[in-house]
């Protein structure tokens, strides 16, 4: 029995020595000094000895608990120590690393000319002003002096929902829900997403409007042109000319569509320009008698200009764009190269 106790405590010690984890060092203690263990074992057998030689052997099994009970601390404790270096290793950060890039979005394109136009427009006291995308026919046509059998009706240009409602083909329906609302004088600015059945490189069956109206007692042409002159040198640089042609609207009489000196070869001639030296930028006229007199106004008391033009085209000009799908596919490639504060912000 003495060489039993010898025995398990040569054993139980090696295994403690060998034990090279937390983990591991506890199951073998589990193994040795648990309630089942060989300890246990070894004292549920005193009875098998002869009366006097049990309280020496209880003796020597519990001295070899209280050994073992101590090389199990020193050992966990030793342990313990070795797995905390370890991880400390493990976990140790390089604070000289250089940190990770986050990547920064940028101002689309369209909205950054949309936002720099606002800016030149709130500038000289224009309040911005947004309305419906589903429309009535009767805001987007029948208010603007566009009669029923106007080609801008065909089913071929506007997207209808019902007979009467649609998807507006400009933004001036909003300007007439502004003229029906409010008095004179009126000074609004009106951008927002347009639609058309209409699509190629140059054409997008959703794009993007930007429309001005000012009314007031004696505005005239002349407002018009100054107007348009101080936007396009905003827009465009200090040195741009601008040049109006007479056209035709049916919700402006006159009409005039105003050109840019061409700001690629400054009005030498290009291909952009198709060697003309001029660009198409918008179209432009004062507002119709007939467009006044449906909101109620008297057009002998009052008289306005009106503008519109198309951001996407804006936009291709002042970018060199040659194809206006690279602003609806959202490559990203192509929006970085735009600049992350639109040139506002800053
Ligand atoms: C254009 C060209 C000329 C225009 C007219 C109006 C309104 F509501 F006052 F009648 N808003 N916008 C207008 C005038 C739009 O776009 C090429």
């Amino acid at each position: 029995m003495l060489n039993r106790v010898e025995e398990i405590r040569k054993s139980a010690l090696a295994a403690c020595a060998q034990a090279a984890s937390v983990k591991e060092l506890e199951q073998a203690r589990v193994k040795f000094l648990g309630k089942k263990g060989e300890l246990t074992l070894l004292l549920r057998s005193t009875g098998q000895l002869p009366p006097e030689e049990r309280p020496k052997f209880g003796r020597l099994v519990n001295e070899l608990r209280d050994e073992l009970e101590a090389a199990w601390n020193q050992r966990e404790e030793q342990l313990f120590r070795e797995e905390e270096e370890r991880r400390l290793q493990a976990e140790t950060i390089d604070v000289t690393l250089p940190g990770r890039t986050i990547a920064r979005g940028s101002v689309h394109p369209i909205t950054r000319i949309i936002e720099e136009t606002k800016a030149i427009f709130m500038y000289m006291g224009y309040e911005v002003v947004e309305g419906p995308e589903v429309e009535w026919d009767y805001y987007n046509f029948e208010a603007l002096n566009i009669p029923p059998d106007h080609p801008a009706r065909d089913m071929q240009d506007t997207f209808f929902i019902t007979e009467e409602l649609l998807l507006r083909s400009q933004t001036s329906p909003v300007q007439v829900r502004v003229m029906e609302k409010r008095q004179p004088p009126i000074r609004i600015l009106a951008p927002g997403k347009v639609y058309r059945a209409d699509s190629d490189i140059t054409h997008s069956p959703m794009f993007h409007q930007i429309e001005g109206l000012v009314v007031d007692r004696g505005i005239t042409f002349a407002d018009l042109k100054g107007t348009l002159e101080l936007f396009a040198r905003r827009m465009f640089g200090p040195d741009i000319k601008i040049r109006l042609r007479p056209s035709y609207f049916p919700f402006t009489e006159p009409s005039a569509e105003v050109d840019v000196s061409c700001i690629i070869c400054r009005g030498a001639g290009c291909r952009v320009c198709k060697d003309t030296g001029w660009l198409e930028i918008l179209g432009s006229g004062m507002v119709d008698p007939r467009v006044l007199k449906g909101v109620g106004y008297d057009p002998q008391e009052v008289s306005g200009f009106a503008f519109g033009m198309g951001v996407e085209r804006i936009a291709m000009l002042k970018y060199g764009v040659n194809d206006i799908r690279l602003f609806f596919e959202n490559d990203v490639r192509f929006l970085a190269q735009f600049g992350s504060q639109g040139g506002l912000l800053c």
